[in-house]
């Protein structure tokens, strides 16, 4: 099977002081997209920031117009977040889903504190102020998933005909899907995301991936689940290769990880597919094309994305 690369190119956990590089206006997202598609990825991750700070938003027209810009120069397959940020309402992360009916939109498996206000401390000189607060926050939030928030998103993606990419930071969270595969909220085959690094979820060691594979086999057998890997900061080229050995897919991108080396600040996530396409190549393995992506994901194609379902 060809392995699909999946660029996450802003995420809602970054903030602009961090990197120089770091996209938060609709263009950087795109470009910074577009620039990912070119290196290799055939599925492109977004979220939304004000134009203005950087700070995360689910205003849905920032999402058409980085929606339009990718579509319009790259044929990438477009996963919108409804994960939106730990600070948003589930309206706020559903929203989006009838408005741009995308091909593919994450599902968060479960609720996990999704701590990163570690990050506050390597803010010397914040460029705007809601960053470092919003940092700080997350020590004391919990990002929420109810079992009955997780079937709206659920219901909304097979009412807009919305493949789900089932995000799993845990491995209880294997058990949740399989839960709502038995009572008919999910269909299978599923398509899971194991993130991995997050504090508050599963650290990203080549371990854990290997049991969260084999745990999501056992749970909903081997044909029922296509599934992929990413990991948060400097574990994500390390667990990406472990991924492609364990026959999986893998995420990459400034969403998870800013940075390209030890020190080296990533330039845009199209150096990080470049690696793990570069890795991949070694491997002897063949990277999925968009087109075999959305063969491969069951996606409906680009024309029915921002469109009136039939
Ligand atoms: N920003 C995280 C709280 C998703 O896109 O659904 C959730 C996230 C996963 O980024
Ligand atoms: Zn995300």
């Amino acid at each position: 099977m060809k392995r699909i690369i999946t660029a996450a190119v802003t995420g809602a956990t970054h903030v602009p002081s961090l990197s120089p590089h770091f996209p938060f206006t609709p263009e950087q997202i795109v470009e910074d997209a577009v620039g990912a598609a070119k290196a290799g990825a055939a599925v492109v991750h977004i979220h939304a920031r004000d134009p203005m700070d950087g700070h995360p938003t689910s205003d849905i027209r920032l999402f058409h117009q980085i929606i339009e810009g990718i579509s319009s120069q790259c044929d990438a397959a477009i996963c919108v977040t409804t994960g939106g940020s730990t600070a948003m309402t589930i309206d706020e992360r559903v929203a989006p889903l009838h408005i741009l009916t995308p091909e593919l939109a994450s599902l968060n498996s479960g609720s996990l504190n999704f701590a990163f206000h570690q990050l506050a401390d390597k803010l010397k000189d914040p460029r705007f102020d809601w960053e470092v607060p919003y940092l700080q926050a997350t020590e004391n939030l919990v990002f929420s998933n109810t079992f009955r928030n997780i079937k709206i998103f659920a219901q909304a993606m097979r009412e807009t005909g919305t493949k789900a990419e089932l995000e799993v930071y845990d491995a209880g969270m294997i058990n949740n899907i399989k839960h709502l595969v038995d009572v008919g909220a999910l269909e299978t085959p599923v398509y899971m995301q194991f993130v991995l690094g997050i504090l508050g979820g599963m650290p990203a060691t080549p371990e854990n991936l290997v049991f969260l594979v084999e745990s999501a086999r056992k749970a909903l057998g081997d044909e029922n689940v296509v599934w992929s890997c990413c990991a948060a900061g400097k574990a994500q080229l390390p667990i990406g290769c472990v991924g492609l050995a364990l026959g999986g897919n893998v995420r990459v991108g400034l969403e998870d990880n800013l940075y390209i080396g030890p020190g080296r600040l990533a330039r845009n996530s199209a150096e990080q597919v470049g690696a793990i396409v570069r890795i991949a190549t070694e491997l002897s393995l063949e990277i999925a094309t968009p087109a075999e992506a959305r063969e491969i994901l069951g996606l409906k194609g680009k024309d029915k994305v921002c469109a009136p379902q039939s």
